[in-house]
């Protein structure tokens, strides 16, 4: 928190451009005037943090200003809107966000500058709002950045986690889980609305009441309800044009105290309520291994899925006035399985609360519902035990079982309704005791369901949805994820971002695909040296990051060669430190050649639970430890492992990278958007042809990517034929070599056989297919070699892929779904 405050007054924006002195003056006298009324301290006395909280007010009412006026004009033309469900919104920091997209930083920067303050200090005194883990929560981040860019009316509905993914520490080489407390000096960005507070309903029973009419009613008694409190944080288009609410909800008891309890002595019973019910929106994903952890995950998506209902419910209420109209003027998107339970909330409310008959209901929500599916892996795709299901939602199993009766006897009048088929069919899987597959109901409940690339959303309709694709053919869309470049070129890399509009001029934000006209730039010589001249200078600064947090030191000429990304097998950062070992030992056996001094970077966390990701991790900082100093390397081979990776960390890695790791197993990525975040800063991929990797070479090129490796129908056919490595590693001598160097404890001395399990399990039982990829990929690095010794070659590939990247921009994506599944309309930026 002490970061330097000095700040030179005249040092030139970022942009390059000089704010009026006027503004400049405002802007001055408003951050005092918050400095003084709102945080109560004096220049004097005040802390990066206290800036940082002055600056952010500042900023935010400029926000409100327009928010309110958003809000206003959404009402008033009886807009349809958005409901973005997701448990996972990874917006990171806010602050220059906001006075990037409000227009504001320039002159901010100047403001703060003539106080003395720096305001790339106190970008770093934010702490990140990491309510996410990876892709998707950042994908959600930037869909929600892209609505407001487009004047989408829009929500963000979600958890306000105290703490959200836990911090990374690194003590001997292993990843250490801590509490994140983002919330702990307070948020600037957030309203409380303690008007806004929905009960939401757990366990007891259900009465079959009749009514006047004979008709028999089921009404859910709930044995316990829990309150549901709005927070609300402002998202700000570019531009300001226009401003969305991030609605996120905490959970309290109905009664803070058991007054009785207390006063009777019982100080820690009295509390009890308080913290089961608290306990909802305490941590981001609580551990599932164990039933308690379970049915707490249950009861948060539950929980968010319910109070967002009750909430959009109640606003097309007060706006329209006909819950019969909810279809034309609200669509709801899930992000994923996490708010599938909202598909039979929409029942129970439409068919409980409003007396609209079952088979009206069910159309309704079809259309009303549409879901985004991000991963095929298996044990991504949620289940629950019907028993958990029966205690914890009574009324909504009865209402899953009634919408998979009238499904299945639908598909079972159809000519090959097997047994097998129906099985597959059902919303109960029996397989493994019975369980309610969510993918299956969100599914039925959506009028569109989609993945998130070209090739996943094929892969979607041969695999986990085949049958269902087959009873409801064209319901399976692909809308290519996107990243914001706001954030991921502008934020990240203004320095680039300054050349690039030099080129295409100052709309590249407004519409990324004019991107396309920095092509013939890539022949420039005088434009690609300066274009290389930024790179070198966020290899520097990144450089001393990684002096500061790990005490390595690095040359900013090697080649910074970056995998980031969460840590799980099938990301197979294992295949990259494979090839790191193998090119150290060549270095060491043949120190005389002249080889490539080179940089490892590696970043990302592993879910607690997930051992063998946390094995990988170790393994990274082993070999980092042996390598970085071993005399005979002479640090021409580098390996670092970069702890507490976040967007933040992101934000500074990317932009000083030269290649990105891309090299998941054919089939199993989804999308990626850590790959167009790279490419679009100029990093060449080196990558199988998986998930959006594939559409990237589509729009870069051949020789501008490095492929390698099994295709995904190949991996599928060779899975067939069994997996043991065996014989792979049996072809490939440095394979072996590599693989025996880490199993005989060349990088673990103290403890020789700690990656026996590693090494073992890529020998039998190789599912990820690493070892049969390894000479593919280990020859494709040597490519990449051949090429960064060729500069100009080098340099003309980056800059080709930055100008094909346009097409990458979230704006993009978010148009299409726009278009063709929500069916609102969109007003591109700059046209308000
Ligand atoms: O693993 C996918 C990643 O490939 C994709 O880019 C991201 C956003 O669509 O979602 C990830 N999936 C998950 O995090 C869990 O399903």
């Amino acid at each position: 928190a002490d970061a330097p405050l000095v700040a030179d007054a005249a040092a030139p924006a970022a942009t390059g451009q000089v704010p009026a002195a006027a503004e400049v003056a405002e802007i001055r006298d408003r951050i005092l005037e918050k400095l003084k009324h709102s945080v109560s301290k004096s220049v004097g006395s005040a802390t990066p943090h206290d800036w940082f909280i002055a600056t952010a007010l500042s900023v935010r009412d400029k926000i409100v200003e327009s928010w309110l006026t958003s809000i206003d004009t959404a009402k008033k033309t009886g807009r349809k809107r958005v409901y973005y469900l997701s448990l996972e919104f990874l917006i990171g920091r806010l602050l220059i966000d906001a006075l990037t997209n409000m227009e504001l930083i320039d002159q901010t920067r100047a403001a703060l500058a003539e106080l003395g303050v720096d305001l790339e200090a106190l970008r770093e005194v934010e702490p990140d709002a990491a309510l996410g883990n990876g892709g998707l929560g950042r994908l959600a981040a930037c869909f929600m950045e892209s609505m407001a860019t487009l004047s989408i009316a829009a929500y963000g509905y979600g958890i306000r986690y105290d703490h959200g993914l836990f911090r990374q520490r690194i003590k001997d080489g292993r990843q250490l889980e801590y509490p994140e407390d983002w919330l702990s000096y307070g948020n600037p960005w957030e309203f409380q609305r303690p008007e806004l507070v929905y009960g939401v309903g757990f366990s007891g029973h259900i009465e079959t009441q009749t009514l006047p009419d004979g008709e028999l009613k089921q009404v859910w008694m709930p044995g316990e309800t829990v309150q549901a409190l709005a927070y609300d944080t402002p998202i700000a288009g570019w531009r300001g044009a226009h401003i969305n609410t991030l609605r996120l909800w905490a959970a309290r008891a109905a009664d803070p105290l058991r007054l009785d309890k207390f006063n009777s002595g019982d100080h820690v019973g009295a509390l009890m309520d308080q913290v089961r019910a608290e306990s909802i929106s305490k941590v981001l994903y609580p551990g599932d291994t164990s039933p308690a952890g379970q049915e707490l995950r249950l009861r948060q998506e539950y929980f968010f899925a319910s109070a967002s209902l009750q909430d959009l419910v109640r606003r097309h209420m007060s706006l329209f006035g006909d819950i019969k109209t909810l279809a034309d003027k609200a669509a709801i998107q899930l992000n994923d399985t996490h708010p599938a339970i909202a598909v039979a909330e929409l029942m129970h409310i439409l068919v409980d609360r409003y007396d609209i008959p079952w088979n009206k209901s069910w159309a309704i929500t079809k259309a009303t519902f549409s879901y985004t599916n991000h991963t095929l892996l298996p044990e991504a795709l949620e289940t629950w035990p019907v028993p958990l299901m029966e205690r914890l939602l009574p009324r909504h199993m009865q209402i899953i079982y009634l919408i998979n009766a009238l499904h299945l006897e639908k598909v079972g009048k159809g000519p090959d309704a097997s047994g097998a088929r129906l099985a597959a069919l059902s919303l109960i899987d029996e397989s493994h005791g019975r369980r309610v597959r969510m993918g299956h109901l969100a599914f039925l409940g959506s009028h569109k369901v989609n993945g998130v690339s070209a090739l996943h959303s094929d892969l979607m309709k041969t695999t986990v949805f085949r049958d269902l694709e087959s009873v409801e053919p064209g319901k399976i869309t692909n809308k290519t994820n996107g990243i914001t470049f706001r954030r991921w070129l502008k934020e990240a890399n203004p320095s680039l971002t300054s050349l690039l509009t030099e080129v295409v001029g100052d709309t590249l934000l407004d519409d990324a695909t004019i991107l396309e006209k920095v092509a013939p730039y890539a022949d420039d010589s005088a434009f690609t040296e300066r274009y290389a001249a930024i790179r070198r200078a966020n290899k520097v600064a990144l450089s001393a990051l990684v002096r500061d947090r790990i005490g390595v030191k690095l040359d900013p000429d090697a080649l910074f060669d970056v995998h980031i990304k969460r840590i799980h097998e099938y990301k197979r950062q294992i295949l990259n430190i494979l090839e790191t070992v193998a090119i150290f030992e060549e270095i060491r056996a043949q120190s005389f050649r002249e080889w490539i001094p080179r940089v490892k970077i590696f970043a990302g966390k592993a879910a607690a639970s997930y051992t063998t990701a946390k094995l990988i991790i170790q393994l990274a900082n082993d070999v980092g430890k042996v390598v970085n100093s071993d005399p005979t390397v002479r640090g021409l081979l580098k390996v670092v492992f970069l702890p507490n990776y976040n967007v933040s960390l992101a934000e500074r890695i990317i932009p000083a990278a030269d290649l990105s790791e891309q090299i998941s197993t054919a089939g199993m990525e989804a999308s990626g958007t850590g790959n167009m975040k790279f490419a679009l800063n100029g990093a060449l991929t080196i990558g199988t042809l998986d998930g959006a990797n594939v559409e990237i070479l589509e729009k870069v090129g051949a020789p501008n990517i490095f492929i390698f490796g099994l295709t995904a129908d190949q991996v599928e056919a060779k899975r067939t034929q069994g997996i043991s490595g065996q014989e792979a590693i049996a072809r490939s001598q440095r394979l072996s070599e590599a693989l025996e160097s880490i199993a005989s404890g060349v990088f673990s001395p103290e403890q020789p056989d700690r990656y026996r399990p590693l090494v073992d399990a890529l020998t039998y039982n190789d599912f990820f297919l690493v070892t049969a990829d390894f000479d593919s990929y280990y020859n494709t690095q040597r490519d990449v070699f051949k090429r960064w010794r060729d500069k100009k070659s080098w340099w003309r590939s980056a800059v080709i892929n930055t100008s094909n990247m346009g097409w990458f921009s979230s704006d993009r994506t978010i148009t299409e779904y726009a278009q063709e599944i929500w069916n609102v309309p969109t007003t591109p930026p700059g046209r308000n």
